[in-house]
């Protein structure tokens, strides 16, 4: 386990998207440690609208801050809305990242995503991936956006200091995604399918695509418990990638989703619908060199998660 860098004990912190799945998770990791956590509803601070956020930031004052708040979506959400996924999360990421300056915050992990690899980056991919090649199509415009995170964290470690980092999560699912099947990420959708076949007794459900594609899923709370990790013990220019250590094809991550939610029918494809990078498997190696790996394995963190829409979104 590598030396605690900056502890959490007893500091100010901010949750930017505590009501996200990533949020969420972050707040019950840190209900566990002693130290002050701090929120903003959309409804009391619109990121997106700079003097806002500097007003907010002046007055909270926090001490750290884990930047999970973005727009975020599957597949076709990211294809189908090009503009948010890119300006609304450059406006984020510029306004929080300014205004945490202004005020004197020295410490943040900022969250990116896989997807900010090149489309046929060698598998697995490490950090040295990055802008090595083309962007994935149809979340380019997330994909660049969270690029530009990575680069504002470094900005401010290199011309002032800051002690900013950024982390790439793979793949994530678990209590709190969105089960809303336009907008949503695979792993949710393929619970709502299954459950809704499953109730209606129905012969078979669709999955988008040939099937062949693969991904590497990891339980949110895996990630959450990874953050406060880097947050306490990781400090470089460098992202840093946070994953599971293993990947599978949409077929079978489907079919293991039928058989925890007891669906016994068949699985159809629905062709009309994008594959997407064909795989983007991460090398997670230096953050399970620095002590962290994850521990929810795929069968019981899909259950968790069905169980959890049972009780909240079916
Ligand atoms: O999770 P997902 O929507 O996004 O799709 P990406 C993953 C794969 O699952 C694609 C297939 O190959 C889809 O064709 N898939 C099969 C489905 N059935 C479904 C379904 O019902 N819903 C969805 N959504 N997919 C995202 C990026 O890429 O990865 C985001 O767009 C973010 O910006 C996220 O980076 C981590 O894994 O393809």
């Amino acid at each position: 386990m590598t030396n605690l860098h900056y502890s959490l004990a007893g500091k100010k912190i901010w949750v930017a998207g505590h009501r996200g799945m990533v949020g969420a998770a972050l707040v019950r990791q840190l209900e566990t440690i002693d130290c002050n956590i701090i929120t903003a509803t959309h409804g009391e601070l619109d990121l997106t609208r700079q003097t806002d956020v500097e007003h907010w930031m002046a007055e909270n004052k926090p001490d750290a801050i884990f930047m999970a708040a973005a727009r975020v979506g599957g597949i076709l959400a990211n294809d189908t809305y090009p503009v948010e996924f890119l300006i609304d999360n450059m406006k984020i990421e510029t306004n929080v990242f300014s205004a945490a300056h202004a005020v004197g915050v020295n410490r943040m992990v900022f969250l990116g995503s896989s997807c900010i690899y090149p489309r046929l980056a060698a598998q697995p991919m490490n950090e040295d991936a990055l802008l090595t090649g083309p962007l994935e199509p149809t979340n380019q415009w997330y994909a660049i956006a969270k690029i530009a995170g990575v680069m504002m964290t470094q900005a401010y470690r290199r011309q002032h200091g800051r002690d900013y980092i950024s982390c790439m999560p793979t793949n994530l699912y678990g209590p709190g995604d969105n089960f809303d099947l336009n907008e949503s990420h695979v792993l949710s959708a393929l619970i709502v399918k299954a459950h809704q076949a499953k109730e209606a007794d129905a012969e078979s459900f669709a999955v988008w695509g040939t099937g062949n594609p693969k991904r590497e899923f990891l339980y949110v709370d895996d990630l959450a418990q990874a953050c406060v990790f880097l947050m306490e013990r990781y400090s470089a220019d460098e992202t840093i990638n946070v994953g599971c250590g293993e990947d599978i094809t949409i077929r079978d991550v489907a079919q293991t989703v039928a058989d925890v939610v007891g669906f016994t029918g068949t699985i159809t494809n629905d062709l009309h619908k994008p594959d997407g990078t064909p795989r983007k498997f991460m090398d997670s190696g230096r953050i399970n060199a620095l002590g962290w790996h994850a521990s929810t394995s795929l069968k019981e963190g899909i259950a968790k998660t069905y169980a959890w829409y049972l009780e909240h979104g079916a």
